[in-house]
């Protein structure tokens, strides 16, 4: 049998100087939430969790009872046990202090406890993605500021994949690993050690239905992508669209492929559709550390500075040389 998931980890933090078990305990306390999420995401209509809750969260968007059920699991299973200050996700506006009546510790975590949300009641793959950072130091009530730290900051970033079979991926800046959900033992086990994105592909990935709103130079890239040989590219490309970015991103570790949600103009006022504390910059420090790259088309994504949680930001990523492409026409090449 394959090490499991908090055993690898375990390995991993004996090289990490001064490692006190805590970022261990965190990291545990998300892998069950994980694992709850999973059993509710698969057992789906059985237990009645299909479908609205007639509620809208602070994007606007009309919320699924899933996403209401999976903020809350997320939020249990994460605030007793004293290894965080606080959590931020895509469901709540504000951030969300550990109560007082549990111990506080010394990381903060962003989540989607949903990934997908569109997908969820037809049965297509959704996903959970965390991101976790240290709480400034001697910061002790930490506010929506003290999250606002560059995705460079990120300690660790992972996603739950809930697709045929159950993932998780995790890299805490040594590498990027796959780990699978065995329900008969009821534990993750590492099953696609050290991923890596192949730098060259040909599939892209995009929302086509955006395409009049798009800016030049994604026009011309996804356009020289749809008439490959016969439009002066090198080869011919095969298109992919999920719906959900985590599975885009798990297709993307696990034979490369670009994924683009551009700026566009449909809402001129929203810099993309992505959001970057709990989306962006996560899947940012895996891509990159799978080789890949991530960029807003003209910025190194990890590079910016957070202005609020809820910030949108534009989002092409993959495959270092079809990114680096799409970058250089943003750049007029
Ligand atoms: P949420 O489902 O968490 O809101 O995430 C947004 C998302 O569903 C991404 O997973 C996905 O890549 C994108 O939106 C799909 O957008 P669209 O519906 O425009 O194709």
């Amino acid at each position: 049998m394959s090490k499991s998931l908090i055993q690898f980890i375990i390995e991993e933090q004996r090289h990490v100087q001064n490692a006190s078990g805590d970022f261990t305990g965190l990291l545990s306390d998300v892998v069950s939430a994980c694992k709850q999420i999973a059993h509710d995401v698969n057992k789906g209509a059985l237990i009645g969790v299909l479908g609205s809750a007639g509620s809208e969260n602070v994007q606007g968007e009309t919320q699924k009872k899933l996403d209401i059920i999976t903020n809350e699991v997320f939020i249990k299973a994460n605030e007793w046990s004293g290894h965080l200050a606080a959590m931020a996700s895509e469901e709540m506006e504000d951030i969300y202090p550990i109560p007082a009546k549990y111990p506080k510790g010394k990381y903060l975590i962003t989540f989607d406890p949903l990934d997908g949300s569109s997908n969820i009641d037809v049965n297509i793959s959704v996903g959970t993605i965390f991101s976790i950072l240290r709480c400034p130091e001697g910061v002790t009530n930490p506010t929506a500021a003290d999250f606002m730290q560059p995705g460079t900051k990120q300690v660790c970033a992972g996603y739950a994949l809930y697709g045929p079979n159950t993932m998780m991926v995790i890299t805490t800046g040594h590498g990027v690993n796959g780990f699978t959900l065995d329900r008969d033992v009821g534990d993750f086990f590492l099953t696609h050690p050290n991923m890596q994105i192949p730098a060259d592909t040909n599939e892209f990935a995009i929302n086509m239905s955006n395409q009049r709103y798009w800016e030049k130079p994604v026009q011309r890239y996804v356009e020289e992508c749809v008439k490959g040989k016969d439009g002066g590219r090198e080869k011919n490309f095969n298109m992919r669209w999920v719906a959900s970015m985590v599975a885009e991103v798990h297709r993307i570790l696990t034979r490369g492929g670009i994924f683009m949600y551009p700026f566009d103009t449909k809402d001129p006022a929203k810099a993309g559709k992505l959001r970057l504390m709990y989306e962006a910059n996560p899947m940012s420090f895996i891509v990159e550390q799978a080789g890949g790259v991530s960029s807003t088309g003209r910025e190194r994504i990890m590079d910016l500075q957070p202005q609020g949680l809820h910030q949108r930001v534009p989002v092409i990523l993959g495959s270092k040389n079809e990114v680096e492409r799409a970058v250089s026409y943003h750049k007029g090449a």
